[in-house]
């Protein structure tokens, strides 16, 4: 049976993708996950015990990850990494873990790949390309050059080059790929989303940082996770795709539809001091991800998926309602 190691499998889109390979092939997953606070059992709950092991521990540790990835032998066995501290406004506070595990965590991880000749795929961000403007005809593509914002982008483009210079200097057979913003169930509350969605269920306003302007393009973590396992199955060794679902909505806009999903009023919101360095606008075009390799997104309304998300939030408050108020002091000492 394939066997796939999944590095930051009980995060947001890593226990997605983890779900996803349980619905829809034959393979045995083993998780490494350090459960920093961004990662969760409750989110691997329910899944077949023989199929799915949760290893807690760090990708920086070269001896534990050299053994995972030694475990890996079969011709379609593969690494997928996920684990990475994930949020921006974190980045902004304390970069230091963005750096220890974004970039030595991914020159860990090849280094144990190279060694045991193992496939590596490769999560990244479309932030690494920094942002466009509104009015931007251009989306990025594969060819678009990097030019990241954060610390956090900048930490994850350093991993990219590395995996690119570990292709090309060692042979090391990965692919890459570069997603839009992720939307669904199990985000932390910290993100835009489940933070406004929270913040009202609990009786609160939603926070808009700046003008709320802002774009992003908004892809479900289901097209995310499918979109991944293409390029497992079909991706060439070398290669980059970005994958998104052609759902660019402003920060306000995104607000309004929780509200109208909530019955209330669309205007029931704040605005909060902005985010430094606040990147204006991602897009993606994915063409290359849905010519090559076939690939299509499921969810074409993202206001329906979104209603589904704000179900999936007031149904699962004893998840989320212990961290909230934490989380919310956190941003009340910014300002925001
Ligand atoms: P997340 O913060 O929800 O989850 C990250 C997971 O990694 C957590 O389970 C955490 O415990 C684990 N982790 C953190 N440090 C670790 C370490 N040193 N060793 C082992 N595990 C560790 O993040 P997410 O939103 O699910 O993002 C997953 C990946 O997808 C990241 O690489 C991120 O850059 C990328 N990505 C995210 C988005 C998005 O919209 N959220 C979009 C594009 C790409
Ligand atoms: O309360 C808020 N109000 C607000 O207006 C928060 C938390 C955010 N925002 C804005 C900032 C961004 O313009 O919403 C937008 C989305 O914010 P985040 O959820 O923090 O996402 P972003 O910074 O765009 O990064 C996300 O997408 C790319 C993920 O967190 C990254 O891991 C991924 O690489």
């Amino acid at each position: 049976m394939q066997q796939l190691l999944v590095t930051g499998g009980a995060g947001f889109i890593g226990s997605n993708f983890v779900h996803y390979v349980m619905a829809n092939a034959d393979a045995r997953v083993i998780v490494l996950d350090k459960l920093t606070y961004a990662g969760s059992r409750e989110s691997l709950a329910g899944l077949p015990a023989d199929r799915v092991e949760l290893v807690v521990g760090d990708v920086a540790n070269a001896a534990l990850v050299d053994d995972l990835v030694g475990r890996l032998s079969g011709p379609a066995d593969a690494v997928v990494h996920y684990a990475a501290e994930s949020h921006n406004d974190n980045s902004l506070n304390d970069p230091s873990p963005f750096v220890q595990t974004n970039i030595i965590g991914t020159f860990t991880l090849l280094e144990a790949v190279r060694r045991h000749d193992v496939r590596l795929h490769h999560i990244s961000t479309d932030e690494v390309y920094g942002d466009l403007e509104l009015d931007d005809p251009q989306r990025f593509t594969e060819a678009t050059a990097y030019r990241p914002s954060s610390p956090y982008s900048a930490s994850k483009a350093g991993a990219d080059h590395l995996v690119r210079a570990w292709v090309r200097s060692f042979g090391v057979r990965a692919t890459l790929s570069n997603c839009s913003n992720n939307y669904g169930p199990w985000q932390h509350i910290e993100k835009f989303i489940p933070r406004q969605i929270t913040n009202l269920l609990q009786g609160g306003r939603a926070k808009l940082y700046g003008t709320g302007d802002n774009v992003r393009d908004w892809i479900h973590a289901d097209d995310h996770s499918s979109a991944v396992w293409t390029i497992l199955s079909r991706g060439e060794i070398g290669e980059t795709y970005l994958i998104g679902a052609d759902g660019e909505k402003s920060n306000r806009e995104v607000v309004s539809l929780i509200l109208e999903s909530l019955d209330l009023d669309v205007d029931d919101f704040d605005h909060v001091n902005d985010r430094a360095g606040h990147d204006l606008r991602y897009a993606i075009d994915s063409s290359k991800l849905r010519d090559e390799l076939g690939w299509t997104p499921e969810y074409a309304d993202f206001s329906e998926g979104l209603r589904r998300t704000v179900d999936w939030y007031r149904e699962h408050q004893d998840w989320w309602a212990p961290t909230k108020t934490d989380v919310e002091n956190r941003y009340a000492a910014g300002g925001q």
